[in-house]
C-alpha cells in the first residue's frame, strides 16, 4: 500500500492511498486519522501493520470512497491549492553514510585521506542526525543550498520508516542534500553540511513494508534538470548497499531512544561529479519504480 499525506485548504493534512493514478481519501473511512503518524500510533496500539489497519477500516466502511487524481495534487505547494506533503512528519531523520563502495571511494579521493574507506570497512557504520520534520520538504517543495556553501550536492537515498518497536513499517525516498564543500573543509563540520533549513526531501509516498518484495533490490534513479535540460543522470540499486538495515538499526538503537515515525536514510550510491553543485531553480528528480518520483526545485538561501 502506498500512503501519501496531502494538504487541503481549510484542513491541515489528510492521508490517502495512492493507487492507479488516484488518491483515495481516508478521512471518510478513518475520520480520527489526519496524518500517517496517527496511523502509525493506531496500528502500533492495535498490533496491526499499517496496511492491515487501513484494509480493515476500508472493509468496514459502508459508504462510497472518494478519490482524486494524483496528478492534481502533485503540484507546487501553495496554501490555496491541495498538494502532496511529506509522507510522514518525522520527529527525527537519521542518516547513514558511506554504505556504498562508490561513495567511500569518491569521498576519499576527494579528501585525499582514507577515513571514509576505514568506516566503510569497519563494523561501526557512520551515522548522523539529519533533520527534524520542520527541516524536511515534501514533493515539489524547495530543497535548499545554504548561504555559506558554494558546492551543495544531492544525495538520492532509500529511506525506511520505523514503528514503535523498531520494526521497519515502510520505505520512502530521501534526498540527503549536503554541503560537500563544508564537510570537505573539515570532517568536524559534518553537522553543518547536513543539518539546516530545507536540507532534506522525503516522498512522494510511504510504501508499506509488505508491498516491497525485496528492499535490497530497489532501483533508484536521479536526474537534475537545469533550464529544462538534463545536466546529470545517475542510478544505483540497493543490492549495492554494504550493510543490512538490521545492522544499521542495531547501531541506531544502541543506548538511544528513537521515536516512532523516525526516518532512516540509508546512504547514497549515486555520486554527482564535482562540477554539479546544485543551483537556484535546478529541479532534482529521484525516482524508484516501487516508490514513485520525488521532485524538488532548488532554492539558494
Ligand atoms: O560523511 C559523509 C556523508 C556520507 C553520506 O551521507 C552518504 O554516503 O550518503
Ligand atoms: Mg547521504
Amino acid at each position: 500500500m502506498k500512503l501519501v499525506q496531502f494538504y487541503e485548504p481549510g484542513q491541515e493534512s489528510g492521508v490517502g492511498i495512492f493507487q492507479d493514478d488516484q488518491v483515495i481519501d481516508l478521512s471518510e473511512v478513518m475520520p480520527e486519522v489526519e496524518t500517517v503518524n496517527d496511523l502509525l500510533y493506531v496500528s502500533g496500539a492495535a498490533r496491526l501493520s499499517l496496511s492491515e489497519l487501513v484494509e480493515r477500516a476500508m472493509n468496514d466502511y459502508e459508504g462510497q470512497l472518494t478519490g482524486f487524481s494524483y496528478e492534481s495534487i502533485d503540484v507546487t505547494p501553495d496554501v490555496g491549492v491541495p498538494h502532496l506533503m511529506v509522507p510522514i512528519f518525522s520527529p527525527e531523520v537519521w542518516g547513514f553514510g558511506v554504505t556504498y563502495k562508490r561513495s567511500a571511494e569518491f569521498r576519499d579521493d576527494d579528501a585525499q585521506q582514507n577515513i571514509y574507506d576505514q568506516v566503510y570497512q569497519s563494523d561501526r557504520p557512520e551515522s548522523f542526525f539529519k533533520a527534524t520534520a520542520s527541516r524536511c520538504s515534501g514533493p515539489n517543495a524547495p530543497i535548499c543550498v545554504r548561504s555559506d556553501s558554494s558546492f551543495t550536492a544531492t544525495e538520492p537515498e532509500l529511506a525506511y520508516v520505523l514503528g514503535d518497536e523498531g520494526e521497519i513499517v515502510g520505505y520512502t525516498l530521501c534526498n540527503d542534500v549536503s554541503a560537500w564543500d563544508i564537510e570537505r573543509s573539515n570532517p568536524l563540520y559534518l553537522n553543518q553540511s547536513k543539518i539546516y533549513q530545507g536540507c532534506c526531501a522525503l516522498g512522494p509516498a510511504l510504501v508499506t513494508a509488505d508491498e516491497i518484495d525485496d528492499p535490497y533490490d530497489i532501483d533508484i534513479h536521479c536526474r537534475i534538470l537545469r533550464d529544462d535540460a538534463v545536466v546529470f543522470e545517475g542510478e544505483a540499486n540497493t543490492s549495492q548497499l554494504a550493510r543490512s538495515f538490521d545492522e544499521l538499526n542495531e547501531y541506531l538503537y544502541r543506548d538511544n531512544l528513537i521515536p516512532t515515525g523516525t526516518v532512516v536514510s540509508t546512504g547514497t550510491g549515486i555520486i554527482v561529479p564535482n562540477d554539479l553543485g546544485l543551483r537556484e531553480d535546478d529541479i532534482v528528480m529521484i525516482a524508484s519504480p516501487q516508490i514513485g518520483v520525488l521532485s524538488n526545485p532548488v532554492q539558494q538561501l
